[in-house]
């Protein structure tokens, strides 16, 4: 893994981009959002091979986004909330599973999206409060058997598993947030756990109200 000079990822700017995102009427433009899992993206694969199946499997999701935004329909696809709307009027939304070849809605795909940054936020939440000697593998499989894991198969579960024991140990990690002790660690961390939750909570509010939390 290397530290924070050399590499891409930097955290303050996909924290930058996930405040950039929640707009004065509480709303998630979608470009920005999806700036903030390209970082992600990026770190994920400075993290070794092992992730990058995981990575490329988001990075499908942000395309599939990037292709709708930059499509003819682009214009309803600014935000969330017109995103939503505009599936809705045109029945785009698949309620139902939908033959394999036909091409995802925006709701589906930004709902496994959203279903990550669950466990993003869980998961920084867990190194930001870890006491320095807990191991980065445990705290990650803990915030995914929370969270993420309860929508993926017994298969993805166990590829899951076996990526986590892949992940380096905390110091190495903290290299990559740019900051070389514990304390400043946390305060970073944590801040990005609630720009995190912030975006997580609008997105969920207007899922739960369109009742599509469980788009197949
Ligand atoms: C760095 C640690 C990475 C830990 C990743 C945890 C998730 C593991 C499981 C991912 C397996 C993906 C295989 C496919 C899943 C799909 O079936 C599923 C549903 O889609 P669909 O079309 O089949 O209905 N897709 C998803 O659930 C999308 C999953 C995306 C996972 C993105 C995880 C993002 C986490 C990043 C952690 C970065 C930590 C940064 C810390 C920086 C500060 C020190």
């Amino acid at each position: 893994l290397k530290n924070c000079k050399q590499h891409e990822f930097q955290i303050g700017r996909m924290v930058e981009a996930f405040r950039f995102c929640v707009t004065e009427k509480k709303d998630i433009l979608l470009e920005e959002y999806l700036t903030a899992w390209r970082q992600l993206i990026k770190f994920m694969d400075a993290l070794g091979a092992v992730f990058t199946f995981i990575s490329s499997e988001a990075m499908t999701k942000v395309n599939i986004l990037q292709g709708y935004l930059n499509g003819e329909h682009g214009k309803h696809y600014r935000t969330v909330t017109s995103m939503v709307k505009y599936e809705l009027e045109n029945e785009v939304v698949n309620f139902k599973e939908l033959p394999p070849n036909h091409v995802p809605s925006g709701c589906r795909t930004l709902l496994r999206l959203h279903r990550a940054l669950k466990f993003l936020e869980v998961f920084l939440y867990n190194l930001g409060m870890s006491v320095g000697r807990d191991k980065t593998s445990e705290m990650c499989a803990d915030a995914y058997r929370k969270t993420l894991s309860h929508h993926h198969s017994w298969l993805i579960r166990q590829v899951a598993e076996v990526a986590f024991l892949a992940l380096p140990p905390l110091e190495d990690m903290y290299k990559v947030v740019c900051v070389s002790h514990h304390k400043e660690a946390k305060i970073v961390l944590l801040t990005t756990v609630d720009d995190i939750v912030k975006v997580y909570n609008i997105t969920q509010e207007v899922y739960t109200e369109h009742g599509m939390l469980d788009l197949p």
